[in-house]
């Protein structure tokens, strides 16, 4: 608070300043006019979150688990999709996980602060999408403001390459029910009147609906992307291209996305000095037939300015 203060009579005593001196360099035989008032009072600036800078020990992987909350899918319940799976990625890229249909996401800590490097991409996800099959998700990175060492605080999206393209849909939110018995397809509705079902397959016979979600429904919420990467006019032969950038689960070899893409809730850019955690979510909702739903997976997420990349 004191710091806030004394920011804030700091800020004001800078403002009178240059009020003055813009006085100063008026001409003498002007009429002396009062100090130049700002119309609105200055806004103490926002809280800078900590930097908990990167040593030695550092990992350049995500260390911490929060929450995996995914949407129902083929590989839900499996060993692709539980929160025991999900705290295999840490450390590393050698694991796979799976965020479900639309909306799933998985959240993740890094035991340092991400810098944003300027005019460069400052995290790479790991997923395992490959030439003409990409799962895109939507990245969201959030500081640790209140300095508690938990994503208590704002989570903001990186946009991406389909952002405000058609199809994109900010405040989406899928609702799934489930289903009367555990053999039956998933229903879901979303805010926009539309509705469908995650569609079982053959090949994957366990229950599609996250066990341990309690409840007969659950309500995803973010931000839809558009299924245009989908051409299925083919069922045989379905493939579903990359986006151009700014996606996880969309490149092969990983995805590299810059903080400086981060915007709040009502797509404003923000400026953010770094990051402390990461959410990935399902960006896509579709159903490919006979291949399943689009589900974006995840094997690793690193910090680009101390990760050691085969390519690199
Ligand atoms: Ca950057
Ligand atoms: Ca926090
Ligand atoms: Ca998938
Ligand atoms: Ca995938």
């Amino acid at each position: 608070m004191i710091k806030t203060n004394l920011n804030y009579s700091k800020t004001l005593s800078m403002v009178v300043l240059l009020s003055l001196a813009i006085l100063a360099s008026c001409k003498k035989d002007q009429d002396p006019v009062d100090p130049v008032k700002p119309e609105k009072p200055v806004t103490p600036a926002t809280p800078i979150a900590p930097i908990r800078p990167v040593t030695a020990n550092s990992n350049p992987y995500v260390t911490q688990f929060f929450e995996y909350t995914p949407a129902p899918g083929q590989f839900i319940n499996t060993g692709f999709g539980t929160a025991e799976v999900a705290k295999t990625i840490l450390k590393g890229k050698d694991n796979l996980l799976t965020l479900g249909a639309w909306g799933g996401y998985v959240v993740y800590g890094f035991d340092h602060t991400v810098l944003n490097g300027y005019n460069k991409p400052d995290i790479i996800v790991f997923g395992n999408a490959f030439n003409l099959f990409a799962e895109p998700g939507i990245i969201w990175v959030m500081d640790d403001k209140n300095g508690n060492g938990k994503p208590d605080d704002t989570w903001y999206e990186l946009r991406g390459s389909k952002y405000n393209q058609e199809g994109y849909v900010r405040n989406y939110t899928v609702t799934y029910t489930h289903p009367k018995n555990d053999t039956s397809d998933v229903p879901w509705r979303d805010n926009h009147g539309n509705r469908g079902y995650i569609k079982r397959n053959i090949y994957n016979t366990q229950p599609y609906f996250p066990k341990w979600v309690t409840g007969s429904t659950y309500t995803l919420k973010g931000s839809l992307l558009p299924s245009t990467n989908i051409d299925d006019s083919n069922p045989d032969y379905i493939i579903s291209r990359s986006f151009d950038f700014g996606y996880a689960d969309n490149t092969s070899g990983g995805d590299k996305v810059d903080i400086s893409n981060a915007i709040d809730k009502n797509g404003v850019s923000v400026k953010l000095k770094g990051v402390d955690f990461i959410k990935i979510q399902t960006g896509v909702l579709y159903d490919m037939g006979w291949l399943g739903e689009q589900s974006t997976e995840v094997t690793g997420v690193a910090d680009l300015s101390i990760v050691k990349l085969d390519d690199q």
